[in-house]
């Protein structure tokens, strides 16, 4: 075996046993139905566009985005299935919520309703267990497309000033078709996400 050789499979064992040891943190996708969850969670899964059917019950894969791991879960968004939402986010690490950026008013309102009660769930369940809130990504995705919103007016439509001060968040364009912005936004929860265990460890000392 050439020395290169010798390098790359070392790189890949490293990888690998970094992997092993490294426990992901927890996220869930949750966003309204078409907004492009499993789409994401292909794109970070494969690194390419996967074509894609209404999630029926969930999808779970672990990642490596953003620099760190993750097993995340994606949730269908049908309006049927959205009390399935509370279960799954229950003592997750983070929160993904994706938005399609095209939409129009009256499917904007209904994302800003249901970002505003999943916020509501989140704090009244944190409180039951103790513990703070998840930090969640508000991933502005369908950013390719000519109707997409920028981030000033989805802010604007989601209401995301009204939520609360204890909340953690953070918005963000992205294309799950082509993958613009998914990295660098995994990056910026991350972030979030350190800070937050963080915050729990010391509480906990
Ligand atoms: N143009 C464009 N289309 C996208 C993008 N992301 C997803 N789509 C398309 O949007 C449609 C819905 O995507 P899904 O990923 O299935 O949406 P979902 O949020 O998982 O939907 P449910 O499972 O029903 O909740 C598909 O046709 C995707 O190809 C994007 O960034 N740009
Ligand atoms: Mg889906």
């Amino acid at each position: 075996m050439g020395v290169g050789r010798m390098v790359e499979a070392a790189h890949a064992f490293m990888l690998g046993l970094v992997s092993f040891v490294q426990t992901p943190s927890h996220v869930v996708l949750v966003g309204l139905d078409s907004s492009g969850k499993t789409t994401v969670l292909l794109r970070l899964k494969y690194g390419q566009y996967v074509n894609t059917l209404p999630t029926v019950g969930f999808n779970c894969e672990k990642v490596r985005a953003g620099g760190a791991y993750w097993m995340v879960w994606d949730v269908g968004g049908a309006e049927r299935v959205r009390p399935l939402w509370r279960p799954y986010t229950r003592g997750t690490d983070a929160l993904i919520f994706v938005v399609d950026s095209s939409s129009d008013d009256e499917r904007l309102e209904e994302a800003r309703l249901e970002l505003q009660r999943l916020a509501k769930q989140q704090a009244s369940q944190c409180a039951s267990l103790n513990r703070p809130r998840p930090p969640m990504l508000i991933l502005a995705n369908k950013q390719d497309l000519p109707s997409a919103r920028d981030i000033h007016s989805l802010t604007k439509a989601l209401g995301l000033n009204d939520l609360q001060e204890c909340q953690s968040w953070t918005l963000a364009a992205a294309c799950a078709v082509t993958g613009e912005g998914l990295d660098e936004a995994m990056e910026v929860l991350q972030q979030l996400v350190a800070k937050s265990k963080k915050v729990t460890k010391s509480k906990n000392r």
